[in-house]
């Protein structure tokens, strides 16, 4: 069992209406780990935790989007229906948003890339991070190897994390990298 402490963070990444089923970038399965979330974010709430919503905030010319030459339909347009978070996700009051990829020329899966996440992490004392979101093979597993890179210690919640798997095995590759690099995997059973 795993007691929650005044030093951990829970990090939600990417929970976004384009990557749920009816987005621009549907993750399969996306909508299935809102409910768990709100579990997770109860959990944190209860002891008074910071918890952290990342988000994809493209301008409409962002380098990742087809038109542009990028790999991926254009979403998460800044300022849209498909960039809000997913209407059941019950952020709590206080939730710290940390906006990424902002800008036209440059990608940013982590939510640690180009954002202030890790000076605001450090400021409020926070040494571990809870990690679950969208999508497992991109923006979870690089804001998990950022934030072991950065020293913390990071759970990941693998009963709310779902995989794009643009490639077969992309989900089974991100999750080992993450194991590999220190990561410890848990779900809400695990907690205290
Ligand atoms: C993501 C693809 C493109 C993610 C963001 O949040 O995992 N994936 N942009
Ligand atoms: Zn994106």
């Amino acid at each position: 069992m795993i007691e929650l402490h005044a030093t951990d963070a829970l990090i939600l990444v990417d929970v976004q209406n384009d990557f749920l089923p009816g987005g621009a970038l549907a993750v399969p399965g996306g909508d299935q780990v809102v409910p768990v979330l709100n579990a997770y974010i109860e959990r944190f709430a209860a002891k008074a935790l910071p918890v952290f919503a990342t988000r994809d905030w493209h301008p409409p010319n962002h380098c990742s989007f087809r038109p542009q030459g990028g790999p991926w339909p254009p979403h998460c347009i800044a300022g849209t229906w498909g960039a809000e978070f997913a209407p059941e996700l019950k952020l709590p009051e206080g939730v710290q948003i940390v906006s990424k990829a902002t800008e036209p020329e440059r990608e940013a899966y982590s939510g640690f890339d180009g954002t202030d996440l890790k000076d605001l992490l450090k400021q409020q004392g926070i040494k571990r991070l809870f990690v679950g979101g969208l999508a497992t093979d991109y923006c979870v597993l690089n804001t998990v190897k950022d934030a072991l890179k950065s020293g913390f210690a990071v759970f990941l919640l693998i009963d709310a994390i779902r995989a794009v798997n643009a490639h077969p095995g992309d989900e089974q590759r991100a999750l080992d990298e993450m194991r590999r690099q220190g990561a410890h995997f848990i779900t809400l059973s695990d907690l205290a």
